[in-house]
């Protein structure tokens, strides 16, 4: 239950001076930081006050390109607290996607990081229409953090209701131009209580390390509102995650909560024996933002005794809402609903389908985003009526309740009339020692017909050729149903994956056959 009157940096930020733990560390950086809460809730009001007299009103829009860094916080709720939207963008984008995002938001503001100026400065200058505001987070010149020095450290907080529009985030699908999904107050509210305290546990004691970044929902829920929600300590790293930076960090800031993407499970596991980390501070691992294969989960759990615990979630949902748990692991799978969340699977017609059948989930819950900003249309094709969400994954809800993933509903392809999912076939192939990384998409052969073709990173790239080819051949026949087998197999550096880890298999479709 929301109060009437209910600005969500409330609960969020100021209720931990009211409730004893100005004091303690809110955020600690790679760089030495240590934010208290106090100065936390005390930056919060300054970014806020400095936003609203650079003339920034209530309901406009300022792009955040942030790194994970303390400002990113003291932006994002000072802007939530003067009614002011914040909206972080992924840092990784080039100046075309800022342009549009610019143009597309409407933003009255732009604030970034310097070091994403050469990106961002481009955009700023093509955009039309462009912001008035557009400033570098830290400089010589005009900054934010200038700014926040000469505003006010006392903001009385805009009131607002939990359905009221709170934030956004750019949802990049695999085809088209990015949306802004419209976040509402009560969202983060949801999702911290539901998945952060209620599936995954998070305490009071917790320090949360996130190699996902801020701007990911994903990055945003682990380093940030779980950690706040509950009053406890986010640990934040401004460089690329890599096994060497994210084991280091881990290491430095001895966290219990470690989250993940299943990519980068798979090379820390290949780095492992080389770098020898200490891992005994860790007590929960997470992963999402693609299925995690059964084959790493195994590995991990035998070389470093660390459960992960393998979710699926979104940005229009805003974090987690299937997952498993710390003592309900059913590998190979999504585990079960997090509470607050209902869940239908539906065939093609939109009827819903009977258990151990796959179909197109559907779900339903209170963090949902309300709609795509200037978006009808697929505001329409995702939003569905009723509260549903449509989230384009395909999946299979067995007798116990237990979420089977199958592929996103664009990636299945149906192999000699059969549906066929990539993620079945690629976990087979992961679980050969020489493989690192496995895509599978559908590839017409010589008679048209869709057949499975994978692309693979060796952990020794050495080991590439035919031996090792006619291997997986036989490796994958042995364990896959046999229309299931790749009839290609080609060796890659690497494959192309979004910002967040996901691997992009429309590229690979279009990708002629080396
Ligand atoms: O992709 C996911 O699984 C995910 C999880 C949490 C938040 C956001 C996303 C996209």
């Amino acid at each position: 239950r929301f109060a009437p009157v209910f600005n969500v940096a409330v609960p969020f930020i100021d209720r931990h001076l009211a409730e004893g733990r100005a004091d303690k560390v809110a955020i600690r950086t790679n760089h030495g930081e240590a934010v208290t809460y106090r100065e936390l809730a005390e930056q919060a009001n300054r970014a806020g006050n400095a936003l609203r007299a650079l003339g920034i009103g209530r309901g406009e829009r300022v792009l955040m390109m942030v790194k994970d860094c303390p400002e990113f916080f003291y932006l994002f709720w000072g802007a939530i607290k003067a009614g002011i939207v914040p909206v972080p963008v992924n840092t990784l984008l080039r100046a075309k996607d800022y342009r549009f995002m610019i143009e597309d938001s409407g933003c009255a503001a732009v604030v970034y990081s310097p070091e994403f100026a050469a990106e961002v400065e481009p955009a700023l200058a093509a955009a039309d229409p462009a912001p008035a505001v557009r400033l570098p987070v830290t400089g010589e010149g005009d900054s934010l953090r200038a700014r926040m020095a000469e505003a006010g450290a006392e903001l009385e907080a805009v009131p607002a209701s939990a359905t009221d529009d709170c934030f956004w985030l750019y949802s990049s699908g695999s085809t088209g131009n990015p949306k802004g999904a419209i976040h509402r107050h009560r969202d983060m509210v949801v999702t911290s209580q539901y998945y952060g305290v209620e599936t995954l546990g998070v305490r009071e004691e917790d320090v949360c390390f996130s190699a996902a970044k801020l701007f990911f929902a994903y990055g945003l829920g682990n380093a940030m509102t779980f950690p706040l929600w509950v009053g406890a300590t986010a640990v934040l790293y401004d460089g690329r995650p890599t096994p060497q930076s994210t084991f280091e960090m881990i290491q430095r800031f001895r966290p219990t909560i470690y989250y993940g993407v299943p990519t980068l499970y798979a090379a820390q596991l290949a780095a492992l024996d080389e770098l020898a980390p200490d891992l005994s501070s860790v007590r929960v691992c997470v992963s999402a933002g693609e299925a995690l294969p059964p084959e790493i989960f195994q590995r991990w759990k035998e070389r470093t005794g660390l459960t992960i615990l393998d979710g699926i979630g979104s940005t229009e949902a805003l974090h987690i809402f299937i997952s498993n748990r710390i003592d309900d692991v059913r590998l190979g799978t999504s585990g079960r609903l997090v509470p607050g969340y209902e869940a239908r699977i539906v065939d093609e017609a939109g009827n819903e389908v009977p258990p151990g059948e796959s179909g197109r989930l559907l779900i339903r819950g209170d963090s949902t985003a309300r709609a795509y900003w200037n978006n009808p249309e697929k505001t329409a094709q995702t939003m569905l009526e009723g509260g549903w969400l449509n989230t384009g994954d395909t999946y299979v809800r067995d007798e116990e309740g237990y979420f089977h993933y199958c592929g996103r509903s664009d990636d299945m392809m149906k192999v000699g009339g059969i549906w066929c999912s990539p993620f079945e076939i690629e976990a087979r192939l992961i679980e050969h020692p020489a493989v690192l990384e496995a895509a599978v998409v559908g590839r017409p052969d010589e008679q048209n017909l869709v057949k499975p073709e994978a692309w693979i990173v060796l952990k020794d790239p050495a080991q590439a050729g035919d031996a090792l080819r006619a291997e997986l051949l036989e490796h994958c026949k042995k364990g896959l149903a046999p229309y299931k087998y790749p009839r290609w197999i080609h060796f890659v550096d690497e494959l192309p994956k979004t910002a967040t880890g996901k691997i992009q298999r429309f590229k690979l479709r279009a990708r002629p056959q080396p």
